[in-house]
């Protein structure tokens, strides 16, 4: 064998066992997860408080993140185990963030004239095979049907890791001429991909959920400006709603979608173990399909043409993004704009009251609830006699509510709540008439801080060299590097065999970045010496 391929079979190997003892570790983790699972939240049990509240984090963020991002995500109700490995349950706490972001990419994508609709999960074989690039490489990870009861279907079939050879034959039926372009579908739904990596709830499980658009243009050039504009939505997705600061660029060769003609992508990064992550992807198709799948239509001159083709994904991964970016070793930290509940409001009564301070208290809880709520804030009362004030904070922290109202004895003679952020713990002393405005404004000024922050990080994150010499170092210290790249895939490979160590996988390109600092003339690829064409963004990755 030739150095460089044993190079990349020792980079396998490693990789292989990392993946094997990551899931060894996952497995644990989880059963660890599903063991607190089972023990929190109910009552009766034997033992003191803490343990059968089960409330609260037995592991911090930075001491062991695998375990830290298990405890989160069961802890906080966001998700719980599953028998089958790689699917999860997506509990209301996590579905309803989900849905707030399918809330506001669905009116956009409707304001650019895309509609939706279903198509079924069910793919033939056939179709599925019919474009050879595109399901090469995924072909193991198609899950397949084959029998109904105990008999053996005649032809198997496959579950819908993406929609492309179920819907394109149908575009092809559906197109005829000129007055049919554009066509813009998309579709809010399952997909399964029966990975063998170590699965992880949101960032990679073998059930997930996700957009899939798709649509069809008469010119490349309409094509292209909405490859951009739906990137520009997702990444908006992530700064704006999630508060998740992302790159965005164009995939190399190696690493976009085989089928497509370019693949343009929005890369977040967990600073807290140094991976770089895709958030979701916008390709340009060219005419590969619209050629596999007849896909041609009458021009305005008669003539036969083929159409131009994008598709472009988002899916739940965004919320796992979210949750290792802003959580802490309290718990999650929700953005504001989609914590399922943005303020919770603690009446904290105590012995010494009459019943006149207790009933005021009430009124003025009430009172609060009802004008935040025709406000528009998402707020919830925890009027709850039988649990503490104290188990309340802690419970609430550790879903991530953005802001907590306390209204103790001496804020009712005052006249005055205590408003508490869940970012950075500041609290705030607020006379009730100023609630609603307050309460509206720290929401505002904690969405922009919480992404003003990760942003800072992220960018942090980012050593720009020239030189090889810096490459392992910088990736073994958590970080992405941005150099000058030749553009040739073999460099990529070679990279990414030379970049394993210890602590880390190979790294890959996450992207070539839109926005592209200076190159000076002569600049030499940092990796092989040979003239650079564009600034790159490397990383280890998810
Ligand atoms: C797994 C099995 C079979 C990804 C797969 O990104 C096929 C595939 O085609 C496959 N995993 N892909 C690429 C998906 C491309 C594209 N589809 C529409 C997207 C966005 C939405």
């Amino acid at each position: 064998m030739a150095k460089m391929e044993l190079d990349e079979a020792a980079a396998q190997k490693a990789q292989e066992r990392k993946e094997r003892k990551a899931a060894e570790k996952a497995a644990k983790a989880a059963k660890k997860a599903a063991k607190a699972q089972q023990g929190g939240g109910g009552s009766g049990g034997k033992g003191g408080k803490k343990k059968e509240t089960g409330l609260g984090l037995s592991v911090k963020k930075q001491e062991d993140f695998g375990d830290w991002y298990s405890e989160v995500v069961t802890k906080a109700e966001m998700i719980s185990y599953y028998e089958i490995s790689g699917c999860y349950i997506l509990r209301p706490w996590a579905y309803e963030i989900w849905q707030s972001i399918q809330e506001w990419f669905d009116a956009e994508i409707k304001k650019m004239g895309v509609r939706n609709a279903y198509f079924p999960m069910f793919v033939p074989e056939s179709a599925l095979t019919k474009e050879k690039d595109h399901v090469e490489g995924f072909a193991p990870e198609v899950a397949w049907v084959t029998k109904s009861g105990e008999s053996d279907l005649d032809q198997p079939i496959a579950v819908r890791p993406t929609s492309e050879t179920v819907m394109y034959p149908f575009y092809a039926d559906w197109i005829r001429s000129h007055r049919d372009l554009p066509l813009k579908l998309n579709q809010w739904c399952n997909v399964v991909r029966w990975e063998f990596k170590h699965p992880t709830p949101f960032i990679r499980s073998r059930e997930f959920l996700w957009q899939e658009g798709h649509t069809a243009f008469a010119t490349k050039e309409e094509a292209d400006k909405e490859v951009m504009d739906i990137l520009g939505l997702y990444s908006q997705v992530y700064e704006d709603l999630l508060a998740v600061p992302v790159m965005r660029g164009v995939k190399s060769e190696k690493e976009k979608f085989a089928g497509g003609l370019y693949t343009t992508t929005v890369e977040g990064f967990v600073p807290a173990t140094g991976r770089g992550i895709q958030g979701g992807t916008s390709h340009c198709l060219g005419q590969n399909f619209a050629k596999m799948f007849g896909i041609e239509y009458e021009d305005t001159d008669k003539a036969r043409k083929m159409v131009w083709q994008n598709s472009w994904g988002i899916t739940t991964r965004t919320i796992g993004v979210m949750i290792m970016i802003h959580g802490d070793d309290k718990g999650l930290v929700l953005p504001p704009r989609v914590a399922p509940t943005q303020v919770v409001l603690i009446p904290i009564p105590n012995s010494k009251m009459d019943e006149a301070a207790r009933q005021k208290m009430a009124e003025v809880a009430a009172d609060m609830e009802r004008d935040l709520k025709a406000a528009g804030v998402r707020m919830h009362l925890d009027n709850r006699e039988l649990y503490t004030p104290g188990w309340k904070y802690s419970h609430w922290e550790l879903k991530g509510v953005p802001l907590r109202i306390e209204l103790g004895p001496k804020d009712l003679e005052k006249g005055t709540v205590v408003v508490a952020r869940r970012d950075t713990g500041k609290k705030s002393f607020v006379e009730w008439g100023e609630a609603v405005a307050f309460v509206q404004q720290e929401l505002g000024t904690m969405q922009k801080e919480m992404l003003a922050r990760a942003r800072q990080e992220f960018n942090d994150c980012i050593v720009k060299t020239t030189k090889w010499e810096d490459f392992v170092p910088a990736l073994d210290a958590k970080k992405m590097v941005l150099a000058p790249w030749c553009e040739e895939t073999e460099v990529e490979e070679e990279v990414k065999a030379r970049s394993v160590t210890p602590l880390g996988a190979g790294a890959k390109t996450l992207c070539i970045p839109f926005e592209q600092p200076e190159m000076p003339e002569g600049t030499k690829c940092f990796a092989s010496g040979k003239p650079a064409k564009r600034w790159t963004l490397w990383g280890r990755s998810y």
